[in-house]
């Protein structure tokens, strides 16, 4: 199916059917909130039942986006006993990764898979993927505007966030004519690009702030390769989120991949990679099971702690070494 007829097709969809499911993958980010969020307010502007299911919780910095009314935004468990029909998968690259919530997903259910990570897998009954843009959040906007349904300022906050999450604030390489465009259009629609620049990236409660700074400040720096390392005890000791300590670390000079491993249990760690230039993350992690994009990735590994060392960091550190020589 060509573009025009898909977005035609996701558009017929949301005004016909009713009762959506709006999900994305697992450990939320800020381009996961902002795109569920303005799909959500897309469909409740239309007067659609709508709901939004994560395996993890929401992040609680993101309330804004849900200002005067609770959030609907929920976090999964084993109560939840209704399976829907009619799902929106947002802003993630497989269906494995959307975790426990494939509970909730009736087995013929239609399901919409909205992305931009180069690796999707088209796994829904309607795919919209374009790995050219910077974000998701992009993505719904531009099915919003070809469908004809009103983007208001609460839609546009949430679209913009993600888009301003996804480019570490219309900073990072992907900030492209199209993010700029796209950019212009929601400040006309109402968003302060500046106020919700401030509220994603400079609200960090004290608490957080001295603990995301003990975490950075056991960095290791593997000068040659050019990897900054850093390691969290997630399971005991859990930060809010990782992606301060992650902005740490990709702001040495020095390092240009950086790594925050995370223990989740015992033998099993999360990794999130970031890398600056052409170091390809999204490659790496391909071949350890995870993905992403060129500049930033995840893993998740079982094993020892030294295994996790002696192995996967052992072979980045080589592919890196290879690199940069
Ligand atoms: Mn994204």
């Amino acid at each position: 199916m060509n573009k025009n007829l898909t977005v035609t097709r996701i558009g017929e969809i949301l005004r016909k059917e009713d009762d959506f499911l709006i999900t994305s993958h697992f450990a939320p980010d800020g381009d996961n909130i902002g795109s569920c969020a303005g799909m959500y307010h897309a469909l409740t502007s239309i007067g659609k039942k709508a709901v939004i299911v994560n395996e993890d919780g929401f992040i609680d910095r993101f309330r804004y986006l849900f200002e005067g009314t609770d959030v609907p935004f929920i976090k999964y468990s084993g109560d939840l006993k209704k399976k829907f029909s009619n799902v929106i998968i947002l802003d993630t690259a497989t269906y494995e990764r959307i975790g426990k919530v494939k509970e909730l997903i009736k087995k013929d259910a239609c399901i919409i898979n909205i992305d931009h990570h180069p690796a999707n897998t088209q796994f829904g009954t309607v795919n919209l993927v374009d790995e050219h843009a910077a974000s998701a959040a992009q993505i719904v906007l531009y099915l919003l505007e070809k469908n004809n349904i009103p983007v208001n300022q609460r839609i546009s906050d949430s679209l913009m966030s993600g888009l301003l999450s996804d480019t570490g604030g219309l900073r990072f390489a992907n900030t492209d004519k199209r993010a700029l465009r796209d950019s212009l259009r929601m400040l006309r629609y109402g968003s302060d690009i500046a106020e919700l620049n401030d509220r994603i990236f400079m609200r960090l409660s004290y608490d957080e702030t001295v603990k995301v700074n003990r975490i950075v400040s056991e960095t290791q720096l593997f000068r040659k390769e050019k990897i900054a390392i850093t390691y969290n005890d997630q399971q005991n000791d859990p930060l809010i989120e990782n992606e301060p300590v992650l902005m740490a670390l990709s702001s040495i000079e020095e390092a240009e991949v950086a790594v925050f491993i995370r223990k989740t249990d015992k033998d099993r760690y999360k990794l999130s990679l970031r890398s600056k230039g052409g170091f390809d993350v999204n490659k790496f992690s391909s071949k350890w099971g995870g993905g992403g994009h060129r500049n930033a990735s995840g893993i998740r590994f079982e094993g020892t702690y030294e295994e996790l060392l002696n192995d996967l960091i052992g072979d980045l550190k080589r592919t890196a070494l290879e690199y940069y020589a």
